[in-house]
């Protein structure tokens, strides 16, 4: 299969649920209160729960699809929804929805399980409704087979059906999670079943995978779909049962189907009986909705490979590292017997215990007590990144390099299910494991462009080589800006929903002025809709016309917003930041030599304020010191200068401090964040970036009520309600949500890591980058990139469309263009910082997608004296880079 991607994962993060990591104190608690019995432990006790029905992470088509309809009645849409989907991906015309696969099993056992019948099956799973009918089930799986070790021994077969009593055939697709069978073997257990007048059930719950595997592995099966094949293993079977909760990503809900019509009739007889209505079997309507639209999901070949190749990589760490395991399709079942040979008993929960016990993890072996030793640690699917799962594995691998000294599980309660045990246990003397990664699953994903390099040559041609110009779905990796484009939290979604909105006065409003105050440490909490909007409003109360307004590098809509009210900015930043390659560790620093002689030079009452941006956005996401904001705001206070901070990105320059001054590394983000607040007189924010948020923006007064009752009055007229700032009631409760979560350690120091590693990818390949990596992007130097290139041929912004071409990335030019003419002369600015900027948003990319942002950057790199220039053939007069258009030289 051709893979036009440059990525393999087809898709990026829409929204994440937030991981817990319990300490190794309160794991012990938890497992005490468990009865050592890890089934007992619940989601929010767990770092990673490595269990795969029902938790996969779903599309936002599949969260979309929650709210449509939702009824369950006759004629539903959903199940007019699901059976074209049923029709269309699985082939068979009929389906009877049942509430889960027990539910289709139950059903196929009354209509077609006489007591006393005989089932040969290739599996062992979910056989338990048998056992009181007194139904034989033979074991028929052809254990000769070396790949397809879930094919059926034909020969065996033949033997059982000619003894007679046979009810029906049951073929697993990936049997017990390990054992695939081939397309050949399942022509000719049809061939068998007919001869015999048998039903053959087909459970394709893994379909996915067992047609992933044929296609890999199967003799001339290789250039067909993954869609082709299932469809040619339904057909060939007379009734597919399937579980919801596996391959199509449904929280729950099963099906049967069938092209045969008495078959269906008798399903859909008895269904009323056990279930509910033929047109819902037990599910809700968004249930079967959100099947419906996973079914026609499933046989995405993008998503198949990177599922499987998840699975594959999970596996082969873990036997590299010489962990006993069998290979299962959706991750590596662990034979916990050979893992932990000194347990005799109970190798099986004691494995799950200690493995909790050192991480946080959970794996666990299922329903009802059986003789093999396997634990099942699977992979929810596309719901964690190959990182977190490299760790899951090493934690394993930390845990069998002291298997010998974890004592075994005492029974103390029996039963005949696995969740019935009850044990005790001494604790063993064991490290625990430490995850460093992300803080958060997956929870829903979208799916990401996948335009062909022709079309992406046609597609920036079309946008006059403006990557703002680009429709969003053309593009692979989105690194236009962080703005606006954080995933949001299921938590914030929570909130979101649970609104109460308000035209005036809302709860959410008190909420958030008591998480930023706390956040903050500022009294007078002012929101807007994002952050212009604050700067304009700030601007307009303290500047007088004509008063200059010193900053630390300029930024566009705040210095557009100083200029309307007749300011005028001055540059007072540190000479580092216009050196792209110099390593100063605080190129956001306010140079106070520079801001002293502005001061002595023109009176301090000529100055309106100075506008103090944290990790200037500018000068390539670089940090300011504490050490310069405590003495800017000393200076500032001892002239009767107000200090305003830009707090857009400020929690990102807290950990910058946590990080490179070493007299914070013990500090938490959340109190150094504190402190460097204390040194301004107020913010600004826009909420769009370390927020969290997709809308907001915030203006905040440290004590000063007077500013705030002059800011409030402006806000009445050009924003909304002093309660709302123009924002929905629900926005602001994501944005409370947002300021809680920004300033955990754990996320924010997993984010400014995410861009560090991407930054160094590309100077360790010599990409030409500002240095050091600043936190929340990564600058490409465009005047070494291209030195061939003249300013005024604007070799940024051509740099910015090659990407697209090259690798399906948008970035953003931040040069000649977008500081634009000097009015008075007609000529480019030709600004010292001409430079490409990468940015990430926050919680959407993987560390994998960096990794191919790198690789395309490089390989451009590797091609940069083929690049040309570009003249423009429309510019407009203000913020020309946002709309302007070009042609190449
Ligand atoms: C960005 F090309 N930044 O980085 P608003 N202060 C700071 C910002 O970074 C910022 C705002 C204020 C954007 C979006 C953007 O010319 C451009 O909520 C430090 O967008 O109103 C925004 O906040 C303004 C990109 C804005 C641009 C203007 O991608």
């Amino acid at each position: 299969m051709s893979r036009p991607s440059p990525i393999a994962e087809p898709h990026k993060i829409k929204t994440v649920r937030l991981l817990s990591f319990p300490t190794p104190e309160e794991r012990k608690k938890h497992l005490a209160e468990a009865g050592f019995n890890v089934f007992n432990l619940t989601p929010s006790q767990i770092t990673f729960d490595m269990c795969s029905t029902g938790t996969s992470a779903s599309s936002q088509e599949q969260l979309a699809g929650q709210l449509l309809g939702d009824e369950a009645y006759a004629g539903s849409r959903n199940f007019e929804s699901l059976q074209s989907a049923v029709s269309e991906v699985l082939g068979h015309g009929y389906v009877c929805p049942t509430h889960n696969i027990l539910g289709s099993i139950k059903l196929l056992v009354s209509t077609m399980v006489p007591a006393g019948s005989v089932i040969p099956s290739n599996g062992r799973d979910r056989m338990d409704v048998l056992v009181p009918r007194e139904v034989e089930v033979v074991d028929v799986r052809d254990r000769s087979e070396p790949v397809f070790t879930g094919n059926i021994d034909l020969d065996r077969l033949a033997e059982v059906l000619t003894g007679g009593r046979v009810s029906l055939i049951d073929l697993q697709a990936f049997a017990d999670g390990q054992h695939p069978f081939s397309l050949e073997n399942l022509r000719a257990v049809r061939q068998l079943a007919d001869r015999f007048g048998v039903r053959l059930v087909l459970d394709g719950s893994r379909i996915i995978e067992n047609a992933w595997y044929v296609q890999r592995h199967e003799a001339a099966q290789g250039d067909r779909s993954i869609a082709a094949l299932v469809r040619e293993a339904v057909k060939t079977s007379h009734i597919l049962q399937v579980d919801g909760a596996q391959d199509p990503k449904s929280p729950t809900g099963g099906i049967l189907t069938t092209d045969n019509p008495a078959d269906h009739e008798k399903l859909m007889n008895e269904v009323v009986v056990f279930e509910g209505l033929h047109t819902y079997g037990g599910m809700a309507g968004r249930t079967m909705e959100v099947l419906a639209r996973g079914l026609r999901e499933m046989v995405d070949e993008h998503e198949v490979h990177w599922v499987m190749l998840q699975t594959e990589r999970f596996t082969q760490r873990l036997r590299d590292a010489g962990i006993p395991l069998e290979r299962g399709c959706d991750g590596a079942y662990i034979d916990a017997p050979a893992f932990l040979p000194h347990v005799e008993t109970t190798p099986r929960d004691t494995f799950s215990a200690a493995l909790y016990f050192v991480s946080g993890v959970r794996a666990v072996a299922q329903h009802r007590k059986g003789s093999e030793g396997l634990v099942p640690v699977q992979i929810p699917r596309l719901a964690l990144t190959n990182e977190q799962l490299d760790q899951v594995a090493d934690a394993i691998i930390a845990l069998h390099a002291h298997a010998s000294e974890v004592s075994a599980l005492q029974v103390v309660e029996r039963g005949e299910w696995r969740d019935e045990m009850v044990y005790h246990w001494v604790f063993p003397d064991l490290d625990p494991y430490e995850f460093d990664t992300f803080p958060y699953q997956i929870h829903t994903i979208e799916r990401v462009g996948t335009l062909t390099r022709g079309q992406r040559e046609e597609a920036i041609r079309a946008a006059g080589y403006n990557t703002f110009l680009l429709p969003s779905a053309d593009v692979t990796i989105d690194l236009l800006t962080d703005s606006g484009t954080s995933a949001m939290s299921s938590d914030q979604w929570a909130a979101y929903e649970a609104t109460r909105a308000s035209a005036a006065t809302s709860d959410e409003y008190h909420r958030l002025v008591r998480v930023l105050r706390e956040a903050l440490g500022y009294q007078h909490i002012i929101p807007t809709h994002q952050g212009r909007a604050a700067e304009h409003i700030l601007s307009q109360i303290m500047i007088q016309p004509g008063q200059l307004v010193p900053g630390n590098m300029y930024f566009t809509t705040t210095k557009l917003h100083q200029e309307l009210a007749g300011g005028v900015f001055v540059d007072v930043i540190v000479d580092e930041a216009n050196h792209a390659d110099s390593t100063h560790p605080w190129k956001g620093d306010i140079d106070l030599d520079k801001l002293r002689a502005l001061v002595d030079e023109h009176g301090a009452d000529r100055i309106a304020y100075v506008s103090f941006e944290h990790s200037v956005n500018m000068a390539g996401g670089q940090p300011v010191s504490m050490d310069n904001m405590k003495e800017v705001y000393a200076y500032c206070s001892g002239v009767g200068i107000p200090v305003f901070f830009d707090a857009t990105r400020v929690v990102e320059n807290a950990y910058m401090i946590q990080s490179r001054d070493p007299r914070y590394h013990e500090t938490p983000v959340k109190d150094i964040l504190r402190e460097m607040m204390i040194y301004g007189d107020g913010c600004t924010v826009s909420g769009k970036k370390d927020f969290l948020i997709n809308i907001g923006g915030l203006l905040a007064f440290r004590a000063n009520a007077e500013w705030a009752e002059k800011a409030r009055e402006l806000l009445r007229i050009y924003e909304g309600n002093v309660t709302d700032g123009g924002l929905a009631t629900a926005d602001l409760a994501a944005m409370s949500r947002g300021v809680e979560e920004m300033v955990d350690d754990r996320y924010i120091r997993s984010r400014v890591r995410q861009t560090e590693l991407l930054g160094r990818m590309l100077l360790d390949a010599g990409v030409p980058i500002v240095t050091p990596p600043g936190s929340h992007a990564i600058f490409l130097d465009a005047k070494r990139f291209l030195p061939h290139i003249d300013q005024d041929e604007y070799p940024a912004q051509r740099l910015a469309a090659e990407i697209f071409v090259e690798t399906g990335v948008r970035a953003m030019e931040r040069g000649n263009v977008s500081k634009g003419r000097n009015p008075k002369t007609g000529e480019n600015y030709r600004p010292a910082l001409e430079l490409v900027r990468l940015t990430l948003p926050r919680r959407v990319y993987t560390n994998d997608h960096m990794r191919a942002v790198a690789d395309g950057v490089i390989r451009l790199y590797e091609r940069r004296q083929d690049i040309r220039g570009l003249r423009f053939v429309y510019e407009p007069e203000k913020l020309r880079f946002f709309q302007g258009r070009f042609e190449a030289l």
